[in-house]
């Protein structure tokens, strides 16, 4: 049985498949984590006439929005998640020298990384990825971030998010360090802060100042789209 069903899977030609059909199939190969054949249906969808706008909302990012919600309910896991968003990147590559082309704007622009004293950067590469899957264009600084590099980052790059993760309970008060130099040079309301990490929680997060606690990637995704629209709103 597993031998026919394998058969069947091995059978199914992307370039054959009506679009509707196609942009089903990315979506299982993006959940799957298919890199090669989300490149392939990419490049299928641009042939046949897709702006890369629309290849990226209606196929990449729809596709990841499922993976997004089965990792919120727990269906989905790190690695399973760590794939797709690799798969993912397959198709940005082919889209996005043609966006920027096409002067498309992202839906907004976040600064990451992890903080100072900190080399865990697992979590914060899966939220980078699960924010560019959204459309955001993401500049991620690494780990051991200090504050001079998080405040230069800010200045050259003008982003809408600023994003701090933390694992270590020890490394977690330097988030506040970075909110209170940015309070210090009045810049602190230029930014939406986000920070996310396994010590942290909404309290820890509020004395710290930051606008908004994410405790996974998906949260992250779903909290800066509310909070762009809010600031985009004012
Ligand atoms: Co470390 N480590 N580790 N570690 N490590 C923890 C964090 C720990 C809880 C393990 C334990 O003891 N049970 C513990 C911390 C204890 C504490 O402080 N309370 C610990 C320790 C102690 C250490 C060392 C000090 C060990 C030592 O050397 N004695 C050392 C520290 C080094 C340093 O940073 N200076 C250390 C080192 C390491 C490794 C290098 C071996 C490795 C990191 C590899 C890497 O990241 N490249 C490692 C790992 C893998 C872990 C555990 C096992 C897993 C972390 C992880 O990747 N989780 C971890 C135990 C655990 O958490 N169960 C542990 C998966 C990841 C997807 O989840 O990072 O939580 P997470 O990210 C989530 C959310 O938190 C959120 O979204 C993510 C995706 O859903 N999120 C954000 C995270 N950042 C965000 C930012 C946002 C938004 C959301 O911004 C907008």
């Amino acid at each position: 049985m597993s031998d026919e069903n394998d058969e069947q899977e091995e059978e199914i030609i992307l370039s054959e498949l009506e679009t509707d059909e196609l942009i089903e199939q990315m979506f299982d190969d993006l959940y799957d984590g298919l890199g090669e054949e989300i490149a392939e249906g990419t490049q299928i969808l641009l042939d046949r006439g897709w702006k890369a706008k629309k290849v990226l909302d209606e196929a990449l990012v729809a596709g990841m929005n499922i993976v997004g919600v089965d990792f919120r309910d727990g269906i989905l896991f790190v690695p399973e998640v760590l794939l797709s968003a690799n798969a993912m990147k397959s198709g940005m590559a082919i889209l996005k020298p043609l966006l920027s082309e096409s002067g498309t704007k992202p839906v907004g622009k976040m600064v990451i990384g992890t903080v100072k004293g900190d080399i865990h950067d697992i979590g914060k590469n899966l939220v980078g990825m699960m924010m560019e899957g959204a459309g955001f264009e993401v500049i991620d600084l690494g780990i051991n971030t200090d504050v001079e590099t998080y405040v230069e980052a800010l200045k050259t790059e003008s982003p809408d998010i600023l994003g701090m993760s933390a694992l270590l309970t020890t490394t977690m008060p330097y988030m506040k360090v970075v909110i209170d130099n940015l309070k210090e040079q009045g810049i602190r309301d230029d930014y939406i802060v986000m920070v996310g990490g396994a010590p942290l929680n909404e309290e820890v997060c509020a004395a710290m100042g930051a606008d908004a606690y994410c405790r996974d990637a998906a949260t992250a995704v779903e909290t800066a789209k509310e909070l762009m629209q809010q600031r985009r709103a004012c």
